[in-house]
Parts: structure tokens; C-alpha cells; sequence
């Protein structure tokens, strides 16, 4: 393996919001079974496979379902999701994301995309950037949730760059636990007191400087 740098870019929350799109799916679900949950529940949610997302739901509603209401619940979310994400396009994009793509791409340090969701190959088309990326693993390539670190090593591993030398932009705890666990620097897009586990947390894009990158990817 090379000692070259890498960095790896989670997708909700991070590169597009649609955490409130989940959210708002999910929420409909619970209502729909009689139940509510609150935007704090939806902390718990962020990184979190969808069939992982749906067994906490469910738990925190006291509801159980046969296997196939369980099918039923999760396809009609998705659907639901989808509808939410139909119109995303390219000015979807966080505030500072593109900024930062860009640099890393004329400074020729490979970025991946390492996101827990089976439909990032769709948003990132949506949003123009899926030939920005020189490797994506998605939830449709692993087969252990955040916050074991497979998704991010499989990254690593993708773009030819030990763990040790990648960076990973994470919004959720799950995700800043993978990324701890694959022994990578974590960078939390987020608020402090929830990410406390990261090596370094902004609230977006916007307030990390060009320079603090150049450091973390020469060094
Ligand atoms: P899907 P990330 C995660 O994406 C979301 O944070 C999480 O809320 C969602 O349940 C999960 O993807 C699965 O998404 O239903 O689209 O397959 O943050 O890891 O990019
Ligand atoms: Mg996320």
C-alpha cells in the first residue's frame, strides 16, 4: 500500500441533508403505527442501516411485526424517501462541500464516498458528483453496520491508502466510531457535545479552512 493521503466522505449529513428526510419518513412510519418519535430519537437513527433503523423504531413503539409487515414497513419508507429525494439536483449540496472536493481533487488526493445508505449511488447522481469520486461503498457493499469500520476500510482498501493515512467527514456517532475503529483521523460535521468522539468536529463545511485540510493531507 501507498503512504499517500486519502479522504473518505460519509453522504447524509454530511455531503447533502437528507437526514430530514429520513427523518421525516421515518417519522411517518411511526405515526402510521400509532407512535412518534422525536428529532433527539433520530440522533440514534443517523448512519444506521435501514433494517437496524427499523428494529429501534419499532422497539421504542413496543410494536412487533410478522417478517413480511417488517418488508412491507421498510420498502413503503423507501418509497417514501425517494419521493422526499426526487427533486434533489446539484444546488442540494452542503454549504463548503464542493470547495473542499475541489481542492482535494486538484491536489490529486483520492476521495471516497463511505455511506451506510442503498440509495447514495442514486443521490450522488442527482447532486452531479458521483464521477468526483474515485471509489463508493455503500450500503449495498458491506454486510456489517456502523459502527464496525468495513465500510471505511473497504474504502481504504479501494483507493489503494492505509487507514492510518485517511480522513473521514462524519455527521453521525456510529460513523465517528467506525472511523475510530479503523484508526483514521475523524472529523465530525456536526455539534461538539454529541460527536465528542471525533478527533475534530465543525458544524459544517463552511468553518473548516482550506489550510487545516492542507495539513491533515501532507503531513
Ligand atoms: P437507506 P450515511 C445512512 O447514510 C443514514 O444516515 C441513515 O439514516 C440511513 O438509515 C442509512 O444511511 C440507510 O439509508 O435507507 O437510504 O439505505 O449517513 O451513512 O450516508
Ligand atoms: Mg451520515
Amino acid at each position: 500500500m501507498s503512504n499517500s493521503k486519502g479522504v473518505i466522505f460519509d453522504l447524509d449529513g454530511v455531503i447533502v441533508d437528507t437526514a430530514k428526510f429520513h427523518f421525516l419518513a421515518w417519522r411517518k412510519l411511526a405515526n402510521d403505527l400509532g407512535f412518534d418519535i422525536t428529532e433527539t430519537q433520530n440522533e440514534e437513527l443517523k448512519g444506521v442501516s435501514r433494517v437496524k433503523s427499523l428494529e429501534i423504531i419499532l422497539g421504542w413503539g413496543g410494536v412487533t411485526l410478522t417478517e413480511d409487515e417488517f418488508m412491507e414497513q421498510m420498502a413503503m419508507k423507501n418509497d417514501n424517501y425517494l419521493s422526499y429525494i426526487s427533486g434533489m439536483t446539484k444546488s442540494d449540496i452542503l454549504p463548503g462541500v464542493s470547495e473542499i472536493i475541489d481542492f482535494l481533487k486538484e491536489n490529486d488526493i483520492p476521495i471516497a464516498l463511505g455511506s451506510a445508505s442503498k440509495n447514495a449511488r442514486n443521490i450522488l447522481e442527482k447532486v452531479g458528483l458521483y464521477q468526483s469520486f474515485d471509489a463508493i461503498v455503500d450500503g449495498n457493499d458491506v454486510s456489517k453496520a456502523k459502527p464496525n469500520p468495513e465500510v471505511f476500510l473497504i474504502a481504504a482498501d479501494q483507493l489503494n491508502v492505509d487507514p492510518e493515512n485517511c480522513v473521514v467527514f462524519e455527521d453521525s456517532v456510529a460513523g465517528i466510531q467506525a472511523a475510530n475503529l479503523a484508526k483514521m483521523t475523524s472529523i465530525g460535521i456536526g455539534e461538539e457535545a454529541v460527536l465528542n468522539e471525533a478527533d475534530h468536529v465543525y458544524t459544517d463545511f463552511t468553518e473548516i479552512e482550506i489550510d487545516f485540510i492542507k495539513k491533515l493531507v501532507t503531513k
